[in-house]
């Protein structure tokens, strides 16, 4: 197998043939890693996935929204995801081996640490001095020698081991299924071996904090399994009782940064009716009726500055408390938990009969127009996956969400704040699942911190301030190379998230939490932008229009489109949040005059829009690349909009057709979200059919970059429901983007911007119904193609439309 090199990995894919290339070799890279790095470790026999059983056709699930197979899962992309937010499991279904791998969202490498540059403050002047003389490439070379972070990239997020089951050898299993169902977040395996038919549940409890497995047989004393866990960490597994399996280690050094968490996962097994013996580090279950299995998992994280927790008494207390609970109380309370989120939105578009055939198949079939309930179950397993994997409380999704088998997985598995963690979060509002954005606004306040730090040692400003990524100890100075890391608005561009999250519940006190927090990315903007010699523009320098090069030799330039674009809605938004609490004149007054002076949004020679201050677009090395920075200003943002500004988003969508619609799975996911905006519904669908087709989606429907990164599943989520409601540009619109394959359908729940939650119903590709519910009060505009109708609603009062004038 080839094996990719770590720089392709560490520092994105900086030419378009070489990202080709990078994309074929590392598609089953993680799986690879984890299979060399973990034999050493691993007591138990190797995984034998026994799909030698002559396995006859099962039935599909009753419930539509699953995933299902017809057989185990022979990779790590085809297992079977579950997660509370803070432990992921994944499934594989093994008959004769099962293997759960396990995930704690804060097992990540090394410990607390500031990698802010002393010496960046002294080159600073000089680099931007070189920036405006068009001394690019020596401006990147300084930046380079003197600004990047210290170590030079961020820790990685690591698995926590497997639990292994291993059954005794069965030939002739036949009725195989395993599934995942979305609605209750419960995944199951199933088979009939000698006329005994077994069953195998698993779910990651949000409210009991385990993961909860439980085996079964339709006949008494079936059940035998010997129990073990491996590990590619540093760590021991033992038997604390004869029936406790007990891993307990620490976290990995990366970077020169020593691990400095203790963490533990505990397994505790009960089996009524059956002999449990444990011996060395497993536990065999003989003759059972049935068995439970609870695993809890932690660390010593506590803060990204705190690491004096107690995994050892936190895991014991969880596995006591669960212990005291009857399985079907678990599982009540899981699923009601589950669906108190879940439920809140329906999609119906329409059920051909393509959609009773196995996952995996529908995946590879190119007629995704056939398959519409596809595009619904994509769309539904984005909200099962980020009410799966970031709930209030919990570490923000990272690349993966939390789910990982590697020790050093892609890009360290890490938040990379130029796109990704951002695209994460893009359902999180609009498909009703606004507490699963905790979590990231946990994130935002502790950067506003480390952040601080950075600002001062680096740039000699006040505020705070973040460049690309991030991670568990919220580390906020540039990394990895001067081409990705020199990049200092990813902090200002979570702050867009910040006021969504108000804008969209209309929290007045929720604001006041997060004011100072925007208001501090400001500052730190007033104190760095510089004036760019040319037009008198206030400008971003050093920056970069991310990741993509321009024609000198490097990205490093001043004042990227994105930059001007991003900053423009800090700027707005700090302005509009003062006003609503009535607070800091003199702010809003220098906000409103330095975002005057930003530089515009222009339109270059081709007729695009450009990404940079000069037009160099068309002369760009890569004109191809997954990136679309500078359209943020149409999407996320709505500063650029078909109906208030057309001819900017003429220059946008010509800007798309340069970029071309292929691209990694997000770059396709965001692709998807701007057709979606400028009310192309066929472009819009031919870009998700892309994303539903095996190149871009693995069995198990995990997004494939490739590898499996998750951010594209969240694009896709988002780009659905913006096919179907727009809340920007001050109106509510309707089926702006609805494209021909789906001519009749439903969904209930979705939220608009001013606090209103919406049911659509079309027929014919026309609008038959749409309900409003006003959660906070106020006013709004619907659209319906050229009908408006404006709405003042008070709080918990509904109305309809049928869309006409
Ligand atoms: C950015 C992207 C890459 C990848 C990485 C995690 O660097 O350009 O494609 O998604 O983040």
């Amino acid at each position: 197998m080839p094996r990719i090199s770590r720089t392709c990995i560490a520092q994105g894919h900086r030419q378009r043939a070489h990202s080709a290339r990078c994309f074929k070799e590392t598609t089953y890279l993680p799986f690879l890693e984890a299979h060399i790095v973990i034999a050493t470790h691993f007591k138990l026999p190797a995984l034998i996935l026994s799909i030698s059983a002559s396995l006859t056709a099962a039935q599909p699930p009753a419930e539509p929204l699953s995933l299902w197979y017809r057989q185990p899962a022979k990779q790590w992309v085809e297992a079977l995801a579950v997660g509370n937010g803070r432990l992921g499991a994944m499934v594989f279904g093994g008959i004769v081996e099962e293997r759960i791998q396990l995930n704690e969202d804060t097992l990540w490498a090394g410990g607390p640490y500031d990698p802010a540059n002393p010496d960046a403050l002294e080159a600073l002047p000089k680099v931007r001095e070189l920036i405006f003389a068009g001394q690019y490439r020596q401006a990147a070379n300084l930046v380079g020698q003197k600004m990047m972070a210290r170590p030079l990239t961020q820790m990685p997020y690591q698995c926590v081991g497997d639990l292994l089951l291993k059954f005794p050898d069965a030939d002739g299993a036949t009725d195989y299924r395993r599934d995942l169902n979305l609605d209750t977040a419960v995944a199951t395996v199933a088979y009939m071996i000698d006329g005994v038919r077994y069953t195998r549940e698993v779910f990651s409890s949000p409210v009991d904090q385990v993961i909860v497995i439980r085996l079964t047989a339709d006949r008494p004393g079936k059940v035998t399994f010997t129990a073990g866990m491996r590990t590619p960490q540093k760590a021991s597994v033992t038997v604390e009782s004869p029936t406790t399996l007990v891993m307990q280690g620490v976290n990995g050094r990366s970077a020169g940064i020593a691990g400095a968490l203790k963490y533990q996962a505990r397994v505790a097994i009960t089996a009524p009716g059956g002999r449990i013996v444990s011996g060395g580090d497993q536990i065999t279950v003989t003759d059972a009726d049935s068995a439970l299995l609870l695993i809890a998992a932690a660390t010593s994280y506590k803060s990204y500055k705190d690491v004096t927790g107690d995994p050892e008494a936190l895991t014991m207390e969880t596995i006591a408390k669960a212990s005291k609970k009857p399985f079907e109380a678990m599982l009540r309370d899981h699923v009601a938990d589950h669906q108190r989120l879940f439920r809140r939105v329906t999609l119906d578009l329409g059920t051909t009969p393509a959609a009773h055939r196995p996952t995996d198949e529908r995946i590879r079939d190119p007629d995704k127009a056939n398959d519409p309930q596809l595009a619904a179950l994509y769309f539904q397993f984005g909200r099962y996956l980020l009410i799966s994997s970031s709930r209030p409380g919990c570490q923000p999704a990272n690349l993966q969400g939390i789910w990982n088998e590697s020790m050093n997985p892609p890009w360290q598995s890490k938040y990379t704040i130029n796109i990704n963690t951002q695209m994460n979060y893009w359902p999180a509002e609009p498909t009703n699942l606004a507490e699963c954005f905790e979590p990231l606004m946990a994130m935002v306040m502790d950067l506003t911190d480390t952040g601080a730090r950075t600002a001062e040692v680096c740039y000699n400003a006040g505020g705070w301030v973040t460049h690309h990524n991030t991670d568990l100890w919220r580390a906020s100075a540039p990394i990895d190379g001067p081409h990705w890391g020199m990049w200092p608005t990813g902090g200002a561009w979570l702050c867009l998230h910040l006021w969504d999250h108000y804008d969209y519940s209309r929290d007045k006190e929720y604001l006041a939490r997060v004011y100072p927090v925007m208001k501090g990315a400001a500052q730190f903007f007033f104190d760095t932008l510089v004036e760019d010699p040319e037009h008198k523009w206030l400008v971003t320098s050093p920056s970069l229009s991310p990741e993509n090069g321009h024609p000198f030799g490097t990205s490093i330039c001043a004042g990227p489109t994105m930059d001007m674009q991003i900053l423009r809605d800090l700027f707005t938004n700090c302005i509009r949040a003062a006003e609503i609490l009535a607070v800091d004149e003199e702010f809003r007054k220098q906000a409103a005059a330095t975002r005057r002076r930003l530089a515009p949004n222009q339109i270059g020679s081709a007729g695009q829009l450009q990404e940079w201050l000069e037009d160099w677009d068309m002369k760009a090395p890569e004109r191809h690349h997954r990136h679309v920075s500078h359209l943020y200003g149409l999407y996320p943002s709505d500063q650029i909009h078909v109906r208030t500004t057309p001819d900017l988003a003429a220059a946008a969508r010509k800007s798309l057709e340069v970029r071309g619609d292929d691209a990694t799975g997000w770059g396709i996911g965001w692709r998807l979200n701007l057709w979606a905006r400028l009310h192309d519904a066929e472009r819009a669908f031919n870009i998700l059919r892309m994303l539903l087709g095996p190149d871009r989606t693995y069995p198990n429907m995990f997004d494939a970059h490739p590898p499996f990164q998750i951010d594209g599943n969240f694009g896709g989520t988002s780009g659905i429901a913006e096919m179907l409601l727009q809340s920007c540009a001050g109106e509510i619109e309707l089926l702006s983007a609805l494209p021909k394959p789906w001519p009749n359908g439903s969904v209930t729940g979705l939220r608009a911007r001013g606090g209103f939650e919406l049911d659509i119903q079309w027929k014919d590709s026309k609008l038959v119904n749409v309900t409003v519910r006003s959660l906070a009060g106020g006013s709004c505009r619907l659209r319906y193609g050229d009908a408006t109708r404006d709405l003042n609603l008070a709080k918990g009062q509904s109305t309809q439309w049928d869309g006409v004038q």
